[in-house]
């Protein structure tokens, strides 16, 4: 039984999303906004209750059924974001890109699950938010391309490669899930 189960896991793939940091800055924010500058205003408890960048992407990945097997906040250095960048080094918004992303805090993640690299990417839709459909989360939160809070792995082999940069593979977990047989009706 627990063999099966290792073997199922093993089966599925996993691809790296990383909440850049323009999303981990959003949510950061809006903390900022209610704890430290309206924290004392009554006012504050009115506001429309905002869920920050970092737990909505979260969720999104966690509700359709995948599974978060990594994560971890680091702030990359430029060399290293150019090392992740490294198929764009002859675009010219290179040397800006890496620098953006070695800006501030990057939420670095591995989800697994059936699909996860080819669905991942149509949870976070098109490059340029102007392009992407509502419903998906650049769509939704994001407005420009270069501002567009998520980054997921195009293919297996760049989510492989991707991984390998990122994590160390003690850094990674692998588990079955109670939701697994819901979810993919296995056992
Ligand atoms: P992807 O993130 O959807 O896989 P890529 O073409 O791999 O798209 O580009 C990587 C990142 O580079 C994008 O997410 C975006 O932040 C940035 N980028 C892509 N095209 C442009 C552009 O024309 N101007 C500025 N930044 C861009």
């Amino acid at each position: 039984m627990l063999q099966d189960q290792e073997v199922h896991a093993a089966e599925f793939e996993r691809t790296f999303i990383a909440v850049k940091p323009d999303g981990v800055q959003r949510g950061l924010s809006h903390r900022n906004c209610g704890v430290m500058r309206c924290g004392n205003h009554s006012t504050t408890i009115l506001q429309p209750p905002m869920r920050d960048a970092i737990s909505e992407i979260i969720s999104r990945f966690e509700r359709k059924g995948y599974k978060l097997v990594g994560i971890k906040v680091v702030v990359p250095t430029k060399e290293f974001a150019g090392k992740h960048y490294h198929a764009l080094k002859d675009k010219p918004f290179f040397n800006g890109l890496s620098e953006f992303l070695s800006s501030g805090p990057v939420v670095a993640m591995v989800w697994e699950g059936e699909g996860v690299i080819t669905y991942g990417r149509k949870l976070i839709g098109a490059t340029d938010p102007q392009k992407s459909e509502p419903g998906t989360i650049r769509g939704d939160l994001a407005v420009v391309v270069g501002r567009n809070i998520i980054h997921g792995s195009d293919g297996p082999e760049t989510a492989k490669d991707e991984i390998n940069l990122w994590f160390k593979p003690e850094e990674l977990v692998s588990f079955t899930s109670n939701a697994e047989k819901w979810i993919y009706g296995v056992n």
